[in-house]
């Protein structure tokens, strides 16, 4: 009796009965591999299932049941208990997706199929994330209404916008771009959030197995700086006075005092005041000294700088006029109007003198 290669006699019942005419059954082995499904690079980590002969393995890639030393490469040697196995991945290596829907892989072993290798089994990369914040540099605070530009491999190119294009963070100020490619990316500012200055940092990134989520530094704007105007006028007219000096108090124990057309006063009209590049918070304005002739104003002016409130305006200031001092409410008060008063004063009694001696002379 001639024997095939790989033929089962393990059952050596034969009726001839000499034991030299048997062969072993030969050992089947299964191999395969795990590649990246992009570029063919073995890839480490993948965990499968392999489902037999009445149980079922968990092969570990350089681990358990897997006797090929390589990374990405598996033998799992079946042995002699030949028959119907299954085979599936289990975990794909980090990074990577299984595919969906998952294949199970079902394999005959016999004689005739002792050596089976599957070849390269591919895993699609799965999609990488980056995700930055935008922050407001002096309070470190988050910041809405930022737009990017975010350019990648293969001319990758996107608008993203908080809150708004391409961004999957609904929180203001934080930014999250997913399903993108494996790669080199760079992440530039469009435009800043009103209020702030724009900023030309660039952000770099790669997105990869081992960065598939990757997060970025927060990218900082500084405030624009705020401005604040006033103006001193004259009650009656509404004409600009000249002369005036004030208190100016401010954030951070921010005080000083501003005279018109002196110092930081960067209004050059008589009566018009601006300052510049102050910081954000509330400003009071207090008179100080009136021009002259003209009672001072007391009242505090308020305003807040901020984001939205860059020219704070204390708008116009009125005086009025000094009231005359008590006892002086004639028009006139000069040495010829005292005179002018006092003559005809005399003219009058002496008018009645008159009329009182006509009278007696009538009656007489
Ligand atoms: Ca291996
Ligand atoms: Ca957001
Ligand atoms: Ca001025």
């Amino acid at each position: 009796m001639s024997v095939a290669t790989g033929v089962d006699h393990t059952s050596r019942t034969d009726a001839i009965g000499s034991p030299d005419i048997f062969n072993d059954r030969r050992e089947a082995t299964l191999s395969w591999q795990k590649t990246d499904a992009t570029d063919g690079t073995p890839l480490a980590g993948s965990v499968w299932a392999l489902q037999g002969d009445g149980l079922t393995r968990e092969v570990i890639d350089n681990g358990t049941y897997d006797l090929d030393p390589a990374v990405g490469k598996f033998r799992v040697n079946i042995g002699v208990k030949w028959g119907e196995y299954k085979l599936w991945e289990h975990t794909a290596p980090a990074g990577y997706q299984l595919p969906n829907p998952n294949p199970v892989r079902t394999l005959t072993f016999d004689g005739e199929h002792l050596e089976q290798d599957l070849g390269a089994i591919g895993n699609t990369r799965a999609p990488g994330t980056l995700s930055w914040q935008k922050t407001d540099a002096t309070s470190g605070d988050r910041l809405a209404g930022s737009t990017w530009t975010l350019e990648g491999p293969h001319g990758y190119t996107a608008t993203v916008t908080d809150n708004g294009t391409g961004d999957t963070d609904p929180a203001d100020g934080a930014i999250s771009v997913g399903n993108l490619e494996w790669g080199d990316y760079t992440v530039n500012e469009k435009s800043a959030p009103t209020g702030y200055e724009p900023t030309d940092r660039v952000l770099t990134a790669h997105v990869d197995a081992a960065n598939l989520n990757a997060t970025l530094n927060a990218v900082t704007n500084q405030r624009s700086a705020g401005s604040l105007s006033w103006s001193k006028v004259e009650a009656a007219s509404g004409a600009a006075l000249p002369g005036s000096t004030w208190t100016l108090d401010g954030p951070n124990g921010y005080s000083v005092t501003v005279s018109d057309n002196l110092g930081i006063d960067a209004n050059a009209a008589d009566g018009g005041f601006a300052i510049k590049n102050v910081a954000w918070g509330t400003y009071t304005l207090t008179e100080k000294e009136a021009p002259a002739g003209f009672v001072r104003d007391t009242t505090p002016r308020t305003v807040v700088i901020d984001a939205t409130h860059l020219a704070g305006d204390f708008g116009a200031v009125e005086n009025s006029r000094t009231p005359d001092e008590p006892g002086g409410t004639l028009p006139f008060t000069g040495p010829t109007a005292l005179w002018t008063y006092a003559t005809i004063g005399a003219l009058s009694v002496g008018a009645g003198v008159l009329l009182m001696v006509r009278r007696r002379r009538s009656e007489s």
